[in-house]
């Protein structure tokens, strides 16, 4: 203890005097050299040079990728493509404490199906809040496949929000995709199913199971979908796929496919055909066209009745109405990208050599004259191929997704079968250029590539198979997302990287400006729920509030001691640890982990969490921090102790492990008066620079006043003991003191540290 407490003085003299003097030594080794021995070529340096991003730099781009199956959504940047954040969305996520306090329990228990606690899900398609079509930076929506429901991510922390469950369907896939106000997000079901939760035998498939598209109305003020505004449209049971919401052009209008239009059931045990089979025996499948303007209107009048709860468009309404369309599209298609202007729409069919674009004015026009070929068996007019389309041009074999280039008419799709990307042009109908990528290709990303105004520059092939990419792991391979520049007239592969956390489906990517996430809560809130927490607890007002059985702790955490230390419970209680994070400095986060009773908290600065737990059984169970915050973030610990009923204390004092004199207490405070000296040189020097115009420093400066403070308050306590001629406590007090001051001189390091490396100037 002793040593270290040296050590750290020396340390901190070091960081004072040291800091500021960059090392002049430079490797001696040439480019040549680095080259030769790892056999890289010109065009490896040029790639390389194109994504490596020195220390400390930034992205141009933040990617919010689908976690597939881990449920949760994963940051990356681009173009280093250095992975940033796993957001906990629909898992429960220890790091973030997600699914462990109270607060983030309660969101995962809003997609709760029938009761039951659903904790993964398979996460298909992210898709940003937008403001006029344009990316506004807000919001992130995400579907489960698995189990239909949508999430809301606030990208102001980076937290889920809000989960929702769909009312009728028994799977997604269309989903989440925003209309360019965000005035709904789009979620279609996939495989269809009654809508109802009771048991309907196969044989009535056609008459009882249904597709459909839910319009999520979205509340752009809260940040918060509305169940009782949302409305869905009624689908015949078409295996429904992907969606895009039509904008400029098309705006009003929202666009869903359908892989298995066959209305094919398989059952290979009762003798019939596997699905694959029934499935793709048409020449064509159909792309869905409705109007959620106009349906909005409806539910608005009064006119839309519910069902499950839920306002509910029937085929037989849509088609009176004038609100829904079929147009036939190429087999088993995969993927419907309306382009920027909103008056073409490609759809390419994995089965099918050739990617189709479609002319928002030629179906409009049909719309408008009543011109279709007929019906379906639910009575959905059909506009006829000639009618709708543009043209068809031949990209590769296995077309899947289309993302659009900032220059008009260019397209990039994405060629599972063929394992490549095809530039093309879809006004004039050529191909451009191809690239090979590694294998698989499912999805593909463009930088804002759904929004009005598509950036270019990079794209993300985002293969499904890595099989020989990467060093082995085992049977269970990562993903392989690889950079490709864009920016000329030929493509440029620059970068692999595997990405090890499920199937990621879709990603999308967001101009890092757009995003100005905070860096701390305001004091005592409830991140989930944002507000102020009202369990917020304020330095020097932690208590233990019982009531019967049911106890509250209310406490706080800053660097480096839980409030309270310890906690003294009785058997059979029921215990909410509310901790409250004090700090105001950047990336003060505390965890708080307790033995055996799943508790994990992350406390970020300024957040109120809840820890609660049944105290079953007697005993005594520590608890720490979990992130390393401090010097002495090891001694950021404490003891719950459950009390047998009825316990009667036997021992009456501590016994102390170390008794200490009145020499011990010199040597501190002698220690603590050579700090205090080193806090004034900092404090010296940043106040002779103009720190007031660096908001990090600021915020620095008030952080370490406080801790200051502190410091101040234990001295006078050391100082009173000390008067009294108790030296254990005044000892130990005077330790205190010195670890405020350390936290003082670190705070105060790091202030210099940001002034030096930031050219601040010397005030007179
Ligand atoms: Cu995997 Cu969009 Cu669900 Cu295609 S989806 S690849
Ligand atoms: Cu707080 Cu470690």
């Amino acid at each position: 203890m002793k040593m270290f407490k040296t050590r750290t003085i020396s340390l901190l003299m070091g960081l004072t005097l040291g800091l500021g003097a960059a090392s002049s030594a430079y490797s001696q080794e040439s480019l040549e050299d680095v080259m030769k021995a790892r056999g890289l070529t010109q065009k490896d340096l040029l790639a390389a040079a194109k994504t490596y991003t020195p220390t400390g730099g930034r992205d141009e781009y933040m990617a919010f990728s689908s976690g597939g199956q881990s449920g949760h959504v994963i940051v990356y940047g681009i173009p280093s493509m250095r992975i940033l954040k796993y957001i906990g969305v629909f898992t429960p996520e220890p790091w973030q404490g997600y699914g462990f306090d109270d607060e983030s329990k309660a969101v995962l228990a809003q997609g709760r199906i029938m009761g039951k606690d659903i904790v993964y899900g398979d996460t298909h398609h992210p898709a940003f809040s937008e403001k006029d079509g344009e990316y506004d930076g807000r919001y992130l929506f995400i579907n489960d496949k698995a189990n239909p429901r949508l999430a809301v991510i606030d990208l102001h922390d980076f937290e889920t929000k809000q989960i929702v469950v769909n009312p009728f369907f028994k799977s997604d896939h269309g989903g989440a995709f925003a209309t360019p106000n965000t005035e709904y997000v789009m979620e279609a079901s996939q495989y269809a199913a009654p809508y109802s939760s009771d048991f309907v035998p196969l044989e009535e498939f056609n008459d009882k199971y249904r597709g459909g598209v839910t319009y999520w109305k979205f509340d752009n003020k809260e940040g918060r979908l509305k169940p009782e505004e949302s409305f869905t449209f009624e689908l015949p049971p078409y295996s429904q796929d992907l969606s895009d919401a039509g904008k400029n052009a098309s705006y009003g209008w929202g666009f869903t496919n359908s892989f298995c239009s066959e209305r094919y059931v398989g059952g290979i045990e009762r003798g019939r055909p596997p699905f694959e089979a029934g499935c793709s025996q048409k020449d064509t499948d159909f792309l869905h066209i409705t109007n959620w303007k106009k349906a909005a209107e409806l539910v608005a009048a009064g006119k839309v009745n519910k069902v499950n709860g839920s306002y509910l468009i029937t085929m037989d309404q849509a088609v009176k109405e004038g609100l829904l369309y079929l147009v036939p599209e190429p087999k088993s298609p995969h993927g419907v990208d309306v382009n920027p202007k909103g008056d073409h729409i490609i759809v390419s069919g994995k089965l099918d050599s050739h990617a189709w674009v479609y002319s928002w004015p030629k179906i409009q026009d049909a719309i408008k004259n009543g011109k279709f070929e007929g019906k379906d068996p639910y009575g959905i007019p059909i506009i006829a191929l000639k009618d709708a389309l543009h043209t068809q041009v031949q990209v590769g074999l296995g077309p899947l997704h289309t993302q659009y280039d900032a220059k008009e008419c260019v397209v990039y799709t994405s060629i599972y079968v063929d394992s490549m990307v095809t530039k093309w042009d879809y006004c004039e109908g050529k191909v451009l250029d191809q690239l090979n990528i590694h294998y698989n290709i499912g999805h593909l990303l463009a930088m804002e590539g759904d929004s009005v105004t598509p950036d270019g520059k990079y794209l993300v092939s985002l293969n499904k198979l890595s099989i020989d990419r990467f060093n082995p792991v085992g049977p269970l391979h990562p993903q392989n997302h690889q950079l490709i520049d864009i920016s000329g007239d030929k493509m440029q592969l620059l970068y692999d990287m595997p990405l090890p956390l499920g199937e990621p489906h879709y990603v999308v990517a967001i101009k890092a400006d757009k995003l100005q996430p905070a860096v701390r809560y305001k004091s005592g809130w409830n991140s989930r729920t944002d507000t102020k927490s009202e369990y917020a607890t304020r330095a020097g007002r932690e208590k233990v509030e019982r009531d019967g059985n049911r106890v509250h702790v209310y406490g706080t955490v800053i660097r480096s001691h839980i409030t309270p230390e310890i906690i003294e419970v009785e058997e059979g209680d029921e215990v909410s640890i509310h901790l409250t994070n004090l700090e105001r400095a950047q990336d003060e986060v505390h965890g708080f982990a307790m033995y055996s009773q799943n508790v994990q908290l992350s406390i970020e600065p300024g957040k109120t969490a809840t820890a609660s737990f049944t105290a079953e059984k007697a005993g005594v169970y520590p608890y720490y921090c979990t992130e390393f915050c401090s010097a002495l973030h090891l001694e950021m610990q404490g003891y719950l102790l459950v009390k047998p009923k009825g316990y009667q204390a036997k021992a009456t004092e501590m016994q102390e492990g170390e008794q200490y004199t009145q020499a011990d207490y010199d040597k501190q405070v002698k220690t603590n008066v050579e700090t205090q000296g080193v806090i004034d040189s900092v404090v010296a020097f940043i106040t002779s620079h103009n720190y007031k115009d660096f908001p990090t420093v600021v915020a620095l400066v008030e952080d370490a006043t406080d801790q200051l403070g502190f410091a101040t308050e234990a001295k006078t306590k050391a100082e009173e003991y000390a008067a009294k001629g108790d030296y254990q406590n005044a000892t130990l007090w005077a330790g205190q003191w010195w670890q405020y001051q350390v936290k003082t001189a670190d705070l105060g390091l790091r202030a210099k540290t940001h002034l030096e490396e930031n050219g601040a100037k010397k005030v007179k």
